[in-house]
């Protein structure tokens, strides 16, 4: 047995250098004097890692060998942006790098450069399932993240001549990824389709046919805490490279077959969020990685073990299920307790119900999974019985709970045609909830009002957060440092309620005066940032004005543009004066999924206002509007921190929550947003006079749509809405073409499903304030710094704490 040590202690310079020579010697097999830029960021990579190696060890021997329970998050996709920097930071190796890769002769940027950001995530969801992995290390707490190694994730987006979105493959193993060890040793088989038969009165299963999920271990080091979790993102390989025959045949296409449906199932990153894909392939890469996951954690608490008592599993570990993506999970345990290791139904019905729990991270019904029962038949045919049988008992449970028959018939998991995955989560688990108060009381009161009447103690809230190690400490080292200087310590990064303590320098002006030149100089190394990637120019002395997040009709960004195209005809017809002219610099940055039409054609609308815009010379210098390509990670890294201005005007009650609104407070910008989602709490922690709010309520929007809504009654209403429609529509954007952005000024007219023409008044009335406000620098900053000060409840590891006591259970292993 090996010996478990305590991590390995910190090193020099020097010896870190050694080390990185040597990986380059004999792993990248170059010379210091030969070695690029992407030789020694593998090299140090790999070097860092090693560091990790021992703590990840013991790390692991303790959650086994302890009783600390784990947390196992079940998630179809972790974004977790560049590794390298954070690695380190959460290593302490960060200055040893430094001078280390100085004395080969790089720039520590450009070595952290040569990072290619793995996009294994869509938005939101992910970005919080990375965040909190990052959390859980930090707290101590045993955690396992359980995901797919998507050969291509999110797609790379660029635009055309016509400002169209343009989709292309995102292949980000094409180069040698460092961080990921795939551990052919430690496979699980995962089985699809066939037959159920009874043998000797037992289902028996017989699938048609297998592939191998084969595990790639990510090391997930805390921060400061000599932990090192594991994210285990699954990669499916054949059992069968060839099929002999066929390829004897000289088939060879034919004989290869077996091989690619395989390896399809973990190829791509499907791009959609928030509109649901009813693909076979997505079912089953859920279940691929949902499968794997179950059987290895069994693996990992119960070694070498052939009938392991199971009835303590829900001790060993807790699955949260991120979304329904992996509500699969319920029947697959079931299947595995009753089939694999003989537990009678209720045994294991109360193993599983223990085991699990679900977040749901939306409040559009079009984004619940279902899937039709015909589909998880073929698919998975036992799965579909299990899946009957606990419908079955789910209706027996709510007759003797006295609930009405019309009440249940809705409820109902399994309809005859199709299963509902949300109310299988609900239904198969302990413990659900969503991701922000307000969301969390609509899921009650609305998308699973009869569950919570039926099940009241089992819906809980916890709100969202991100982690202050990425998204302040590494994105923003000035405003990092003038903390740590105005708190005289840097325990904030763990305990970011401490940035309270920067509430009484808001009356300091020269403290003000200070974060002020910390954003001035953010925005002056962005203008740098974009002229490199994006090859424009952006006025530093402009209001920096920012828009990102996924594309969505739901999150109004043709309203931000729409405003926007009014204040340009404002600037056109002289309506505003030159002292009145506030110079902004309007950025966004969104994917749109590939199919979604609307989403595209905004895109390319914002293109097009931006051409034009920019290239008018009546409005050089006041208004500017850039969309940013690609936005991810990185970019978010490097906007955010120079924003002033942050858009989150989310029709009210359609944002689950949003994490940017966060990172963006947390980053000293002020935010301009809707009562929806965190904003709601965001708006009540920094404080109303600290927020621009405009916007109708959720009650509002709720009567508004009971009355019937009818949005050309806006647009006669409001003439810079009117004038802004009409320059859409009479093709000032788009060369005359009065077609081209048709089908968005009908569906703005008469239908508007989000309401953003009912929100234009408001949000156009509002600006004034903002304007007003950003005038006086030393306020508008004071506010900001307000913002910065009263934020730290949106830390991940808050999050974290939230769902340790309230879901979890548990907590960080002994030191
Ligand atoms: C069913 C499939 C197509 C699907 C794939 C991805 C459905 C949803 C998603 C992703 C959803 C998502 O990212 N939701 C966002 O989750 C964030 C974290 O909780 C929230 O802050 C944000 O409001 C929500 O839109």
């Amino acid at each position: 047995m090996t010996e478990i040590t305590a991590p390995k202690s910190p090193v020099t310079a020097e010896q870190f250098a050694d080390e990185i020579r040597e990986q380059l010697k004999y792993t990248q097999n170059v010379t210091p004097e030969q070695a690029t830029a992407a030789d020694v960021y593998v090299a140090a990579s790999k070097a860092v890692r090693n560091h990790l190696a021992d703590a990840w060890f013991k790390t692991q021997a303790d959650t086994v060998n302890g009783d600390t329970k784990a947390v196992g998050y079940l998630s179809a996709e972790f974004l977790m942006g560049k590794q390298l920097e954070n690695a380190l930071l959460n290593a302490g190796l960060t200055e040893q790098f430094d001078a280390a890769v100085e004395a080969l002769g790089f720039q520590p940027k450009d070595i952290v450069d040569a990072e290619y950001e793995p996009g294994l995530g869509n938005g939101g969801l992910g970005r919080l399932a990375a965040c909190f992995i990052d959390s859980l290390a930090s707290l101590g707490v045993p955690a396992f993240g359980y995901g797919i190694q998507y050969k291509y994730g999110i797609f790379k987006q660029t635009f055309d001549e016509n400002g169209k979105q343009v989709e292309t493959p995102d292949y980000w193993l094409t180069n040698e990824e460092p961080w990921g060890h795939i551990d052919y040793n430690r496979d699980q088989k995962v089985s699809f389709g066939g037959e159920v038969v009874e043998e000797n009165g037992k289902k028996v299963w017989k699938p048609a046919w297998s592939v191998r999920a084969v595990p790639v271990d990510y090391l997930v080091p805390g921060y400061k805490s000599q932990r090192v979790n594991t994210l285990r993102l699954w990669t499916a390989k054949s059992y069968d490279e060839f099929d002999l025959l066929a390829f004897n045949k000289s088939e060879y296409l034919d004989a290869v077959k077996p091989q690619v449906k395989a390896e399809n199932i973990s190829k791509i990153l499907y791009p959609e969020d928030s509109t649901k894909v009813g693909k076979e392939l997505r079912l089953e890469q859920q279940y691929f990685f949902v499968s794997a996951s179950l059987h290895d954690a069994i693996r990992v608490f119960y070694p070498g073990e052939a009938k392991p008592d199971l009835t303590t599993f829900p001790n060993k570990i807790t699955f949260q299920l991120n979304d329904t993506h992996p509500v699969i999970g319920i029947p697959e345990l079931m299947r595995i307790l009753i089939d694999e290791y003989d537990y009678d139904w209720d045994t294991a019905w109360g193993i599983t119900q223990k085991t699990f729990n679900y977040t749901c991270h939306t409040l559009l019904p079009e984004a619940l999974e279902v899937w039709p029962a015909s589909l998880i038949g073929e698919l998975l045919p036992r799965h579909l019985e299990i899946i009957k049988k606990i419908n079955e008992q789910f209706e027996d449970e709510l007759k003797d709970k006295g609930v009405a028959d019309e009440t249940i018939e809705r409820m109902r998991i399994y309809t005859g045609d199709a299963v509902r995955m949300a109310y299988l989560a609900t239904y198969g688990g302990s413990h659900v909830n969503g991701v922000a108060e307000l969301h969390s009381q609509l899921l009650k009161d609305v998308t699973l009002k009869d569950f919570s009447d039926a099940y009241p103690d089992k819906f809980t809230n916890v709100t969202n957060g991100v982690t202050p190690r990425r998204f302040i400490k590494l994105a923003n080292p000035g405003l990092s440092d003038l903390i740590t200087e105005g708190l005289g310590t840097d325990k904030w990064l763990s305990d970011l309620d401490l940035l309270q303590g920067l509430v009484p320098l808001a009356k300091d002006d020269e403290f003000v005066k200070k974060f002020a030149a910390v954003k001035q100089a953010n925005k002056h190394s962005f203008v740098a940032f974009a002229k490199q990637h994006y090859g424009i120019d952006v006025d530093e002395n402009t209001l920096f004005n920012t828009m990102v997040k996924r594309l969505h009709e739901y999150k109004r960004q043709s309203l931000k543009i729409l405003l926007v195209i009014s204040q340009y005809a404002a600037l056109k017809k002289g309506e505003v004066s030159a002292e009145e002219i506030l110079p902004r610099t309007v950025f966004f940055g969104a994917k749109a999924a590939p199919g979604y039409y609307l989403a595209k054609l905004t895109i390319e609308l914002i293109n097009n206002v931006s051409k034009v815009i920019n290239n008018d010379p009546d409005v050089k210098g006041k208004l500017a509007v850039h969309m940013l390509p690609n936005y991810n990670i990185e970019m978010a890294q490097n906007l955010i921190p120079a924003t002033e201005l942050d858009e989150q005007i989310s029709q009210a009650g359609k944002e689950a929550s949003g994490t940017g609104n966060m990172k963006f407070a947390l980053n000293g910008a002020l935010t301009v947003g809707t009562l929806d989602g965190a904003n709601v709490e965001i708006r009540e922690k920094v404080g109303a006079e600290n927020f621009f709010l405009f916007g109708m309520t959720v009650d509002e929007v709720e009567k508004l749509y009971a009355d019937g809504y009818d949005p050309a009654k806006y647009y006669e209403a409001d003439p810079r809405l009117k004038q802004a429609i009409e320059l859409v529509a009479n093709g000032t954007f788009s060369n005359g073409d009065r077609n081209a952005y048709a089908p968005l000024v009908a569906d703005w007219l008469t239908k508007d499903w989000f309401m953003a023409l009912a929100d234009f008044s408001s949000y156009a009335d509002i600006q004034a304030q903002i304007e007003k406000l950003y005038r006086d620098p030393l306020e508008w900053n004071r506010k900001a710094l307000l913002n910065v000060a009263n934020s730290g409840y949106f830390s991940s590891d808050r999050s974290m704490e939230d769902y340790l006591e309230r879901i979890w259970h548990t907590g960080p292993l002994a030191d």
